[in-house]
Parts: C-alpha cells; sequence; structure tokens
C-alpha cells in the first residue's frame, strides 16, 4: 500500500497565538497569551516609566527590604515603608507627581476586565514590579483600595514565574501556576482578597528582558 507522508491541513488552521482564558479558583481567571503582541511595547513603556522614578526595593511595615524592586504611575502609587502600606499621589522619594499611566497600560487593563466579566474599569493605579533571579513575594492580600467591587488584572513580562493564589485566610492552601510572558491574570468578587504570592524566581531567559519578569497591577484605588 502505498503511503504519502503529508501534513495534516487542520492542524495549522487555527490560530495558534489566540488567547484562550483558565479558571485558578472561582472568580480568578488568566487570559494566555493576552499581552503577547504588546510586549515589547509595553516593555518599552516601562523602561521610559524607570526613567523619572527609578526602580527601588522598599522596606515594608515590619522593616524588611522587598526583594521585588517596584516603580510606578498613574494617579496613584502604592508605597511602603517603615509608617506602613499605602498609595500616595507622589513618590515619596522625590516628591513629585507618578508618571501618567500609559494609554498602552490602560486600554490593555480595560481590555482584559472586559473580557474577564468586569466592563467599566477604570484603573487609577499602576504597580510595576520587578522580579531579579532569587526575588519573590509573600503571600499577601491586596486590601489598600477603597472599592473591593473593583478587580485586579495583573500581567506578566518576561521570565515564567510560579504565582501562588489561596484562599480568603492566610492558612487556605493555595493553587500554584505558571504565569509565562504575555499572561493576564484579573481577578474580583469572591477572589478579591484571596491571599497570593510568587515564589522565588527561577534563573531564566527572556529574549525581551534577559533574566528578568516584571509584573504591572492595576488597581482602581480610589
Ligand atoms: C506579581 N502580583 O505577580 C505580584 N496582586 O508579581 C500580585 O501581587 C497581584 O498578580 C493582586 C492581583 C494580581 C496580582
Ligand atoms: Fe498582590
Amino acid at each position: 500500500m502505498k503511503k504519502s507522508l503529508s501534513i495534516t491541513p487542520d492542524l495549522f488552521a487555527g490560530d495558534l497565538s489566540a488567547p484562550w482564558v483558565e479558571t485558578i479558583v472561582d472568580d480568578a481567571v488568566v487570559l494566555r497569551h493576552f499581552a503577547l503582541e504588546k510586549e515589547e511595547a509595553l516593555l518599552a513603556a516601562i523602561a521610559g516609566i524607570a526613567e523619572r522614578v527609578p526602580f527601588r526595593n522598599m522596606r515594608t511595615p515590619g522593616g524588611h527590604t522587598m526583594s521585588v524592586a517596584m516603580t510606578c504611575c498613574g494617579e496613584w502609587g502604592w508605597v511602603t515603608d517603615t509608617s506602613g502600606y499605602r498609595y500616595q499621589a507622589s513618590d515619596p522619594s522625590s516628591g513629585r507627581t507618578w508618571p501618567e499611566m500609559p494609554e498602552i497600560f490602560r486600554a490593555l487593563a480595560v481590555a482584559a476586565a472586559t473580557e474577564a466579566g468586569y466592563p467599566g474599569f477604570e484603573p487609577d493605579a499602576c504597580l510595576i514590579n520587578r522580579y531579579q533571579p532569587g526575588a519573590k513575594m509573600g503571600l499577601h492580600q491586596d486590601k489598600d483600595e477603597n472599592d473591593f467591587a473593583q478587580p485586579i488584572v495583573s500581567v506578566s513580562l518576561g521570565v515564567p514565574a510560579t504565582f501562588q493564589l489561596g484562599g480568603a485566610r492566610r492558612r487556605d492552601r493555595p493553587v500554584n501556576t505558571t504565569l509565562i510572558s504575555g499572561d493576564v491574570v484579573v481577578w474580583g468578587r469572591s477572589a478579591r482578597l484571596n491571599y497570593h504570592g510568587v515564589l522565588r524566581l527561577k534563573p531564566g531567559q527572556h529574549l525581551l528582558t534577559g533574566d528578568l519578569r516584571y509584573n504591572l497591577t492595576f488597581r482602581r484605588a480610589r
């Protein structure tokens, strides 16, 4: 019998880069690849913001220096020092207002929130996290915002990381999810106050960021 070696055309008929949605826990989803086409432009915008407000390793109220370096843009910036966690309209280290939120950031956050079932999300704060190999973020709740009906939109760029999403109590066992560059997490409603964190960043390489991971979290602070 004659056997022809041919590639099945159907295998390549679908759009392999189209985003898809995965549920982590109730009311928390990952929009896989949602920001993939915007990676370069988002990273360029991060570089522009960091020129004005350099990444810095802030102190926690407990006196520890965070391994994750941070900067902010938008009306409100999230800061921490020995007097506590809070949103501020200006950068404590320069006294200047934060850089404006780039339109490409705002549009991405609004589109992701809409896709996840939160039309009308209008972020007024964007926290930018930078992870070097070995950096991590311990389990915490995001509870410095005024309105917990508003979701949080979180964009991962660069080296992959393991994201942990627990429940409303610190002791609730977290679900681990690998987030790669271009993935967007949206959560709200019953998950809004869930504990979450990021495991120690493993050494890795990404074409655009080298050994670094960046994360943008968009919130409605006020
Ligand atoms: C990070 N993210 O992924 C840290 N918080 O680097 C967060 O702390 C976070 O991803 C609230 C909602 C989504 C998040
Ligand atoms: Fe958080």
